[in-house]
């Protein structure tokens, strides 16, 4: 049986190094011969000269240009995860069935028709990243499911500046526990190996463009990043959800490349076995 390629994922708090160290290992990926898929979250633009909709509105959130209930953005997210299956698997596959439909109709459709559309898009994402992954391409994510939960968790953590309070509206909807958050996101493939790379909000701070956006702040990025050492504590316990692995992203670059290098590069020959899923 022919070996199939890994998923590999990219997490880490805001300034962690995060997107220029995928670049580098797309790259060192590629000179060793391998084919590599990358996909990157929130994604705003799929296509050239295409945006989707949802991108456009976690986009505008993220800048604070629009304020949504913190559950809405949460779905917004993961939505975004399942919108760009159903594109790149139109893309892909050349099928007409979703060409003539907006992507946002395929969001109301998937809230419409719940079961069955969850059903189906489960199918289709086994199109796009699994079929990658089945052709023996090496999948690269940066970030995935992982700061879906860790974003969205924080902000019903009390504030560490002042506990009594957290970014959600006082008095309206339940906070986002984990259990909650994990839901939209099960059933997605999961990660066989995941690169975490874990930097003090102290060290962000110091680096250029920290601040722009919303979650761009050493409070909210304290909290994130206790989530994500939560997470991190559950996929270890569980075989079935890849490794999580923790990178000092706070050392010198060419160092932090080189750890993770070191990671992917024993997954380079392809994994036996089926891929997994999400919090199966
Ligand atoms: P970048 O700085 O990597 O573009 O991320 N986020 C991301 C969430 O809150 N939920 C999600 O599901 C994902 C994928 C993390 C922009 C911000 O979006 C947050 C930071």
């Amino acid at each position: 049986m022919t070996r199939r390629g890994a998923f590999v994922v990219v997490e880490g708090l805001d300034r962690s190094g995060k997107t220029t160290q995928t670049g580098i290992l797309r790259q060192r990926i590629q000179e060793a011969g391998k084919e590599v898929f990358c996909v990157k979250f929130p994604v705003a633009e799929v296509a050239v000269d295409r945006s989707t909709p949802i991108g456009k509105m976690i986009d505008a959130y993220l800048r604070s240009q629009s304020d949504l209930d913190d559950h809405v953005v949460h779905l917004l997210f993961s939505a975004n995860r399942w919108e760009l299956a159903l594109v790149l698997y139109s893309r892909i596959n050349h099928t007409s069935d979703f060409d003539d439909r907006t992507i946002s109709d395929c969001f109301i459709a998937w809230f419409n028709l719940q079961h069955a559309l969850i059903h189906v898009t489960t199918r289709l994402i086994s199109s796009t990243i699994i079929s990658s992954l089945e052709q023996g391409k090496i999948v690269l994510c940066d970030r995935y499911a992982f700061s879906g939960i860790a974003f969205s968790v924080a902000k019903s953590l009390p504030s560490q500046s002042s506990p009594s309070t957290t970014s959600q509206t006082p008095g309206k909807l339940p906070p986002i526990s984990l259990h909650w958050a994990r839901a939209p996101d099960a059933a997605l493939p999961s990660p066989d190996l995941t690169l975490f790379l874990d930097v003090s909000p102290e060290i962000a701070l110091t680096r250029g463009g920290y601040g722009e956006e919303r979650y761009e702040k050493a409070d909210m990025q304290k909290r994130v990043r206790s989530v994500f050492q939560e997470i991190g504590g559950e996929v270890t316990a569980d075989a079935g959800q890849g490794k999580w692995i923790v990178v000092d992203a706070g050392k010198e670059m060419s160092a932090v490349t080189e750890e993770m290098w070191g990671h992917v590069q024993t997954l380079l020959d392809g994994i036996n076995g089926s891929i997994g899923r999400l919090w199966d």
